[in-house]
């Protein structure tokens, strides 16, 4: 009776980072990546490549704000966003505690704003 649902549940969970979901804006894709991976409570930095169609999207002025939605707090301190040139962005951040966090981002780029969520599960 067990062995059959857990054999079709490790079927359905992807292997790799299954603790970072990124939920598309409209305009631009978002791809992220975090460290370290898979992430700790502690020192993050989530690496951010904006693009167009394949195009990267430098010049945006990038907002980000974390919330923990299950504890109903935030970040505790804020996290600090470089520019780093051709579309990538790195957003460095001390996460105060491990669990299911909600990451914000605002995009304000030369052709358009967009925001995008993260869905960060650290250890
Ligand atoms: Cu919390």
């Amino acid at each position: 009776m067990r062995l059959v649902p857990l054999l079709l549940l490790a079927a359905c969970v992807p292997m790799e980072h299954s603790f970072l979901e990124v939920r598309p804006g409209a305009l631009y894709d978002v791809d992220v990546t975090v460290e370290p991976d898979p992430p700790v409570a502690g020192d993050l930095t989530l690496r951010m490549f904006v693009s167009d169609e394949g195009e990267p999207v430098p010049g945006c002025a990038v907002g980000v704000m974390a919330m923990m939605p299950e504890h109903g707090h935030g970040g505790m301190n804020d996290p600090v966003v470089t520019e780093e040139g051709d579309g990538d962005y790195a957003i460095a951040w001390k996460c105060p505690m491990a669990g299911h966090w909600e990451i914000t981002a605002d995009l304000d780029c030369p052709s358009g704003t967009d925001q995008v969520v993260i869905d960060l599960h650290v250890d």
